[in-house]
């Protein structure tokens, strides 16, 4: 067998060919601890599937040969909890990390080499020997899924989860509220999952079981989910079901899409929802949205010109800051962080929030401004991950967007340029970002393949390991995969 078709994506960090091959086949065991039994249950489902090769749990008695070995080795000082060591040899493969989570990510890169391997007999496949060690670049690798302008069912979600723990994304950013429907049933509020504009003819949302179960699924993947509650702007499928939280003088029938900020009404409703989905979402993280709001209505609504004469705010935008700042403080005395698109980031960013830039509106790359000023950043430019742009001159697409052709996703550095060294540390990383005006979710994973590869190795590996030659060759075995899997 050739050892260079050993296609992982993202590139280790490190990797060095030694002799010999390693048969793995219906007698190798898996050895583990019980707290890694959810990774080992999870590769042996993979190789089943995958090759027909079922492996059992080795029990203690048996020999010490044709072995794969899950270890987790000490891990005091500042060691990278993703990072992990996978050495195979012609007696056992070792897999060894710090945490749960890199022996995750070192399974994830043996089932890659697997399927690089062709099955030698229907019932073994030969490994090459070698040696990796590996740790991803960026510790925030997302991806962000609009599931208000179209609905994905759980069944498609958990699809999507797999894949994106297959190539070691940790984050899913969940954008379930926008203006064409809310998708939470939320407990409370039961009644605002009930409106769903033209744009997306699917009924659809997720109950707090639904949702908790997703969130499970994701954690045993090592995927965080955290969620976006949209405001004060994208809001009308709130604002239709809830009138009451519109700007004074403006008729129940109204197309609004933005909450009125001066009656008491609008923040207590916003803090029993945050709180609600706090229960729901265990992630140190809550998304206010805050993208994208007109201020027509504040300027002449006279609940909001009371609001901004009694806190002595001197205009609307004033008045927007004000808002997002008490819910960002908010979520922060739930002790969890807030993050919030960058929109009007020359207005002050409150204290302690993480800002997702994704365009160039603060006057300049909104990431690098948000550095600048010394603000934890995701960078999700939009000319770089933003997957719900083309990727085929055939796609549908609105006359702003751009060609995002997989090699401008493998060109795109989460780190804009002209930072310093300090600044480049508060760039976390960066979130592929599926909208989906225009995908239903038969075109969800038309969208998000090849270029989620792309974007994985950008947020994993070393920029000095990028190659998009070498990664083009990589991508093509991955691709065999997924359509084998039942991907579309
Ligand atoms: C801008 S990015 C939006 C979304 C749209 C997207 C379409 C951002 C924070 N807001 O509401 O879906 O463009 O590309």
């Amino acid at each position: 067998m050739n050892n260079t078709n050993i296609s992982i994506i993202p590139a280790p960090k490190k990797m060095r060919l030694t002799k010999g091959f390693f048969a793995l086949d219906s007698n190798s065991r898996i050895r583990n601890n019980r707290v890694l039994d959810t990774s080992a249950n999870q590769f042996r489902k993979f190789l089943k599937e995958m090759t027909g090769i079922a492996v059992s749990r080795k029990s203690s008695s048996a020999g010490i040969g044709n072995i794969i070995k899950l270890e987790l080795s000490s891990s005091d000082g500042d060691i990278n909890r993703e990072s992990y060591e996978l050495k195979i040899t012609p007696s056992a493969i070792f897999i060894k990390a710090p945490a749960a989570a890199g022996i995750f990510y070192g399974i994830q890169t043996l089932m890659q080499i697997i399927m690089s391997c062709p099955a030698s007999a229907a019932s073994c496949v030969n490994l090459p020997c070698l040696e990796i060690e590996d740790a991803p670049r960026f510790e925030w690798r997302g991806f962000m899924l609009d599931s208000s302008r179209h609905f994905q069912d759980i069944a498609t979600i958990k699809k999507l989860i797999d894949a994106l723990a297959f190539y070691k994304i940790n984050r899913l950013h969940w954008h379930f509220i926008d203006g064409q429907s809310w998708r939470f049933k939320s407990e409370k509020y039961p009644g605002l999952a009930d409106f769903i504009s033209g744009i997306s003819t699917e009924k659809g949302c997720y109950t707090v079981k639904q949702m908790r179960d997703v969130v499970q699924y994701a954690a045993e993947r090592h995927i965080v989910v955290y969620p976006e509650l949209e405001m004060p702007g994208h809001s009308r499928a709130a604002l239709t079901i809830k009138p009451q939280l519109k700007c004074h003088g403006i008729s129940d029938n109204a197309v609004v899409n933005e909450y009125c900020l001066g009656r008491a009404a609008t923040a207590k409703f916003h803090k029993e929802i945050i709180r609600e989905i706090a229960t729901i979402f265990p992630a140190p993280y809550i998304h206010l949205g805050g993208d994208e709001a007109s201020d027509a209505n504040w300027k002449s609504c006279k609940y909001c010109k009371a609001a901004m004469i009694k806190n002595g705010l001197e205009n609307t935008a004033l008045l927007q800051k004000d808002f997002m700042k008490k819910m960002a403080e908010y979520v922060h005395s739930m002790d969890k962080i807030s993050i919030a698109w960058a929109d009007k980031l020359a207005l002050g960013i409150p204290a302690g929030q993480i800002v997702q830039g994704w365009s160039d509106n603060d006057n300049g790359n909104e990431s690098y401004n948000a550095a600048v000023k010394g603000f934890k950043t995701i960078n999700s430019y939009h000319r770089g991950v933003y997957f719900d742009y083309p990727q085929n001159a055939d796609e549908d697409k609105y006359q702003w967007m751009i060609d995002l052709p997989i090699e401008k996703v493998y060109a795109f550095d989460p780190v804009p340029a002209g930072l310093s060294p300090e600044q480049e540390k508060l760039v976390l990383g960066s979130e592929a970002c599926l909208w989906t005006e225009l995908v239903p979710q038969e075109k969800v994973f038309r969208k998000v393949f090849p270029r989620l590869l792309a974007f994985a190795e950008i947020v994993w590996s070393e920029k000095s390991k990028l190659n998009f030659e070498d990664f083009s060759k990589r991508s093509a075995i991955h691709c065999g995969i997924f359509t084998k899997s039942g991907y579309n």
